[in-house]
């Protein structure tokens, strides 16, 4: 796997680097062929350079616009070397391989940061430069192309390290990098492109992703949006087919996405499942012998915040489901499938938009998350985590009941989905209480509680809800207070990470209230 160059060619704007670069590939023995600044500043510096006009037999033409779009360029960094063929069309040519390519494209975004008219502008759009690095990339069995020069310094090691060789391990590397560079470098040429067309920001830009609809506006009104799918092909709300309704909006694609990873915490082989969905949070969630079942337990949880709501399904949607669901407004459904006869009930209500996916999003499967910050992007690798039975700590004096046990998995898988700070109380495998979304803990179970035991008197219930339930925490309990919380509202097990510095003062809590009490060694934050 290993390469010996004989020949690279280096086309620069950003000039940094360039002659240490030029004078390293030269001690190698590797000639360098240029155009036309960099082959002047290599010469300049007294290295030896050909001019990539000799190579192809054509003076740089158009104000550089060609000047390596050629097949004596493009023969020598595309033939693969151990192709008979390809080994005969460069001989019959007289094609020479170039084994490095060293390029950085003209500097396109700073030209328009800095706020240069259209005609400068356009003239800074590469193009040889792109075509070029694609050609090396796809050719890296035995091409290295480096187009930064922050890289230059891992091709001289990788060549240093193996007698003057680039190895594939580095060639890979450096072609997936090179592909990203021109992915974003069109980026940047189409946004402007679209604002220069005049086009709505931001439909028509170039985000990775194809452009699936328009959206009438945002999160509010006076904000223009739109909703593109891409990325990895997980069956979703970017994926789902709508069988009825209105047209999605931006809040609900937002809160259907939230409502559907949701429930797919629950296999279909687990039983069925059903969350419900409010900006973006839970305010029931629940499992049942039936989907009618599960969903009546869901909606029991928050009837209030229920209305308007977005119900997620975990099997697929039957009749007796969707008559009890069209019982109040309901925003959006969305289920792996519809029945017939599920689909006849909703008929009935023509504005609610009702989506099928044809199968659940796999939560173990691993992604990329992104968020936007002013001037950037975060990206991490979505939470996939998921803790077993087996892998829990018990920390107090009392394990947990076989059902409480149940009930703290149950509300931990849920807790997941739940802004931070997220406290959650289950009982019999549906949420009693969530509080999302506050600022401190201790508040988060205080509301739990408060809106459980407001529901429970609104439906006339005996007793509190959260009596006798697990309660899961996403993250570990700086005090002692918010197990305090849940110890008032009568929860009788807990689950949460752990790893706090008083997790001491808590333990002895539970085990002055007779609480059972496990540690996850795993934060499910949400923010
Ligand atoms: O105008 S181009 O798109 N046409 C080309 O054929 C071409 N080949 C290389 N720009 C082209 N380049 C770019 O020229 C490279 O990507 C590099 O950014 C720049 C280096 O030019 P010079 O060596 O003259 O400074």
């Amino acid at each position: 796997d290993r390469v010996t160059p004989k020949r690279a060619l280096i086309s620069v704007s950003d000039k940094t680097g360039l002659i240490e670069l030029g004078q390293a590939l030269a001690g190698h023995g590797i000639e360098l062929v240029s155009t036309g600044g960099t082959a002047k500043a290599l010469r300049e510096a007294g290295l030896a350079v050909r001019d990539v006009a000799e190579l192809t037999g054509f003076p740089e033409m158009m104000d550089g616009r060609v000047k390596t779009l050629h097949p004596m360029v493009h023969g020598g960094l595309l033939a693969l070397r151990d192709d008979a063929a390809h080994v005969a069309a460069m001989k019959d040519h007289g094609i020479l391989p170039i084994d490095i390519l060293v390029v950085n494209l003209y500097p396109f975004e700073a030209t328009v940061a800095r706020g240069a008219a259209a005609d400068e502008v356009i003239e800074n759009i590469d193009i040889g430069g792109p075509a070029m690095i694609r050609a090396a990339a796809k050719n890296h069995a035995h091409v290295a192309v480096v187009t930064e020069a922050g890289d230059y310094g891992l091709l001289l090691e990788t060549l240093a390290a193996n007698g003057g060789a680039t190895t594939q391990d580095l060639r890979t590397r450096l072609a997936a990098r090179a592909y990203a560079r021109t992915a974003a470098y069109d980026a940047a040429v189409s946004a402007w492109m679209a604002d220069h067309a005049g086009e709505d920001v931001p439909h028509r830009r170039a985000i990775a992703g194809e452009l699936a609809q328009s959206l009438r506006y945002g999160e509010n009104p006076h904000q223009k949006a739109a909703f593109y799918i891409g990325g990895h092909a997980r069956s979703g709300v970017a994926t789902a087919r709508q069988l009825q309704g209105k047209e999605l909006s931006y809040n609900n694609i937002n809160d259907t996405d939230a409502a559907f990873e949701l429930v797919a915490e629950f296999a279909p082989d687990e039983g069925p499942a059903v969350a419900i969905i409010k900006h973006a949070n839970p305010c029931g969630v629940a499992r049942g012998a039936s989907l009618a079942e599960a969903y009546r337990a869901a909606f029991d949880c928050d009837r209030t915040s229920a209305f308007g709501g977005i119900v997620a399904l975990n099997q697929p949607l039957d009749a007796e489901t969707a008559a009890e669901i069209v019982k109040i407004f309901t925003e959006v459904v969305i289920a792996p499938k519809v029945t017939a006869e599920a689909a006849k009930v909703f008929a009935a209500k023509p504005n609610l938009r009702l989506l099928e996916t044809g199968g659940l999003p796999d939560p173990a499967a691993a992604g990329l998350v992104w968020r936007q910050v002013a001037g950037g992007y975060l990206v991490q690798d979505r939470d996939n985590g998921r803790v077993q039975a087996s892998g829990l700590k018990v920390v107090t004096e009392r394990a947990p009941t076989a059902s409480e046990l149940a009930d703290m998995m149950f509300a931990w898988r849920v807790a997941k989905h739940v802004k931070s700070n997220a406290i959650v109380y289950a009982r019999d495998g549906a949420t009693v209480g969530i509080g999302a979304g506050q600022m401190s803990r201790v508040d988060s179970a205080r509301i739990a509680a408060r809106k459980a035991a407001d529901m429970a008197e609104a439906l006339g219930l005996p007793g509190r809800p959260t009596e006798g339930s697990a309660l899961a925490s996403d993250a570990f309990f700086p005090f002692a207070d918010g197990l305090q919380a849940a110890i008032d509202a009568g929860a009788t097990a807990v689950i949460q990470p752990g790893g706090s510095m008083r997790d001491q003062e808590v333990i002895d809590a539970a085990n002055a209230a007779g609480l059972a009490m496990v540690f996850t060694g795993m934060r499910h934050f949400r923010h």
